[in-house]
């Protein structure tokens, strides 16, 4: 069976997703683009023999279309995913899966009255083969409990339309959904405390920012986010366990000897740093549509936990206090004890 996607917002990431799914991906094939920028909508259709729709009501409306795909802005996410759920379709919603709390309670109640799972949230870090391979040794018990995580998540650097706030919601959101899968464990409190700020940044951004977090197991995780470090995209995380640790690799490439030097490249981008991991989360994704499967990847439970969490750490960067993260208790439709 081919599926049949329609995709919400033609902009960066969703361009990129229209070619993964189009030359990448095999079992799946682009019928709806649509867009608030009607003749981007259909500069991104044409090329791949889709319709460009009116709006994401009309996509998720369209008989040919099996399964939506939301790449619009993080504000319009819920009211695409509530229409998608509503329609009994599919839906892979980039992160954030919604900005607030309230929408986000809004999904999963929506997905838990219709009875079955509909709703995949754009975490794409779990599909990295580093983070699987942590994952397992982990759960292997092969450090032992963990005990203390060790991370960073730096970017060469950022436009000036990156705010302060979005070191946690846009930036440090990747490592809250990937450490709480990672650990199987929650957040739940958060702290942030401010080195002196770079140069190398926008007068109005804070930059960089440590964020400290403690789960319910007692795990303490420290997280850099340093969003114009200059020299490249960076990516790392380290778990110590009771007996050992365990380091995320960096991506492979090759050593260079000349000149008195030995050196290797380190990536500038998001894009080539998850490529494979954006490629092996869509592979499943609809490989697990094709098979009339429930998505086994982040959940709207995921995507609700994430957001509670990453706006309680832009709270507590605000008030320079620890601040609880207020979650409601997780329901059994996924997972939970509620
Ligand atoms: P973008 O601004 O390049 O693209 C968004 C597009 O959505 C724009 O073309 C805009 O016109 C369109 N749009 C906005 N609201 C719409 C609506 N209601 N209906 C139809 N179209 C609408 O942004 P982007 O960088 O592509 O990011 C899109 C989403 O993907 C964001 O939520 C972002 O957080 C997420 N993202 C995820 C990753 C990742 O690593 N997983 C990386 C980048 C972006
Ligand atoms: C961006 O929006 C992403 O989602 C990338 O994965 C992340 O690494 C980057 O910091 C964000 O700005």
């Amino acid at each position: 069976m081919t599926v049949r996607v329609g995709v919400i917002g033609a902009g960066w990431i969703g361009q990129e997703h229209i070619r993964r799914l189009t030359e990448t991906v095999t079992g799946a094939r682009i019928t709806a683009v649509t867009d608030i920028d009607p003749g981007r909508a259909a500069e991104a259709a044409e090329p791949v023999g889709a319709r460009a729709l009116s709006d994401g009501a009309a996509v998720v409306a369209a008989d040919d279309v099996d399964a939506v795909l939301v790449t619009s802005w993080g504000p319009t996410h819920a009211e695409h995913v509530l229409n998608a759920i509503a329609a009994g379709k599919p839906v892979f919603c980039e992160k954030p899966l919604a900005t607030t709390a309230e929408d986000c309670l809004r999904i999963v109640e929506a997905e838990r009255a219709h009875g079955r799972r509909l709703v995949q949230v754009g975490f794409m870090r779990r599909y990295d083969a580093g983070y699987r391979q942590m994952k397992q040794v982990i759960e292997a018990g092969t450090i032992g409990e963990p005990l203390i995580v060790h991370c960073a998540h730096r970017n060469p650097t950022v436009p000036e339309s990156y705010g302060t706030d979005m070191a946690a919601l846009d930036s440090a959101v990747h490592e809250i959904d990937v450490l709480r899968w990672l650990l199987d464990d929650e957040i739940v409190s958060a702290q942030v405390v401010l080195p002196r700020p770079t140069s190398n940044r926008s007068e109005h951004l804070r930059d960089p920012q440590i964020m400290l977090f403690e789960t319910a197991k007692g795990v303490r995780i420290d997280l850099e986010v340093f969003v114009n470090c200059q020299y490249g995209y960076d990516i790392q995380c380290e778990t110590v366990g009771e007996e050992g640790l365990v380091r995320l690799p960096d991506p492979a490439a090759v050593g260079v000897r000349t000149a008195g030097r030995h050196s290797t490249e380190v990536l500038t981008d998001w894009v080539g740093r998850f490529r494979d991991a954006f490629d092996t989360e869509f592979r499943e994704w609809i490989a697990g549509i094709a098979a009339g499967n429930e998505p086994t990847g982040p959940s709207a439970w995921d995507g609700y936990a994430a957001t509670v969490i990453s706006n309680a750490t832009v709270e507590a960067r605000r008030s320079a206090a620890v601040t609880t993260v207020d979650m409601k208790p997780r329901p059994a439709f996924y997972g939970g004890q509620a």
